[in-house]
């Protein structure tokens, strides 16, 4: 079924919060140009840049990260090493707990907010092309509650080229759909729909935000520059007091990465608020949420 590609949708902050809460449950998405200091997406860019030495490096001209060796994507040996190292870097995780990240997600949970513990970044290198985040609902790989949410930032512009994220508007209206493996990030893709061939997508700007549904699907596009890599990072919340599944309490790849746990991330960090600061969240449990709401 051919695609068809349509501009996301902007809002603006200044909008009032029941306008954006309802165009976020018409589309199952949110697009926010520049709400993220572009400062601070920088000074992460180039934290996250340091670590992934020597395997990519900024381009001496434009000071935008390039690949170096061959391409890899999340699970891949280099990915191994230096994902850890992203993942010890404690603004990173901080990102995500600032004023103004925490009023976006605020947006949509309208209530108080608990930001999930599990922080992503990620890396798309050019030419690993079939290997990029494949169409999924994060409903199905968080086994998230209804009220979970997604926040996507981008830390550095991202054209066409360098695989941008792409929204399927509406999707969230159907609960959780049908996966299947594949190839890419997460390993596996959900159901798509005949009728479902419009997508939201555009070029997004450094501090650009995209706030998306736990159902709404979304993909990667693939990384056709030369050299260019795209990075962003993301997390997941819901309102305080929702039903969180386990497995979000770990670091990300915590799971299969021997060594990459809290305690080592947490090494060399400076600050002490922000270790296990979920520990006495009332709401973690072990039922699959996603599939009990798929059956109901
Ligand atoms: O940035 C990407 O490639 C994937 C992001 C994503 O799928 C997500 O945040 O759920």
């Amino acid at each position: 079924m051919a695609e068809h590609n349509e501009p996301l949708v902007v809002s603006r902050l200044d909008e009032h919060p029941d306008t954006l809460r309802e165009r976020f449950q018409q589309y199952g998405y949110l697009h926010f140009r520049n709400a993220i200091p572009k400062a601070r997406c920088e000074t992460l860019l180039r934290d996250i840049m340091a670590v992934c030495e020597p395997h990519i490096s900024a381009d001496p001209l434009t000071q935008l990260p390039v690949l170096n060796g061959k391409p890899f994507f999340e699970t891949d040996a280099v990915w191994d090493v230096v994902y850890p190292k992203i993942q010890a870097l404690e603004n990173f995780h901080r990102f995500f707990h600032e004023t103004d990240a925490l009023a976006l997600m605020r947006i949509v949970t309208n209530k108080p907010v608990f930001v999930y513990p599990m922080k992503m970044a990620r890396i798309s290198t050019p030419k690993k092309i079939g290997y990029e985040t494949p169409p999924h609902q994060d409903a199905h790989s968080h086994q998230a509650g209804n009220t979970m949410a997604g926040i996507w930032v981008a830390l550095q512009d991202i054209d066409q080229s360098m695989g941008r994220l792409k929204m399927l508007p509406g999707s969230h209206k159907q609960g959780v759909r049908p996966v299947h493996q594949a190839d890419g990030v997460g390993g596996v893709q959900c159901e798509i729909y005949p009728h479902e061939t419009t997508w939201h997508v555009s070029d997004v700007g450094q501090g650009d935000v995209i706030l998306f549904h736990s159902c709404c699907v979304h993909k990667a596009e693939p990384n056709t520059a030369d050299k260019a890599c795209r990075f962003s990072v993301d997390t997941r919340f819901c309102d305080y007091g929702a039903p969180v599944f386990v497995t979000n309490l770990e670091p990300h790849h915590g799971w299969r990465i021997p060594g990459h746990d809290w305690a080592s991330m947490y090494r060399d960090w400076a600050h002490d608020d922000l270790k296990y600061y979920w520990k006495d969240y009332p709401a973690i449990t072990d039922k699959l949420l996603a599939d009990r709401e798929q059956a109901a």
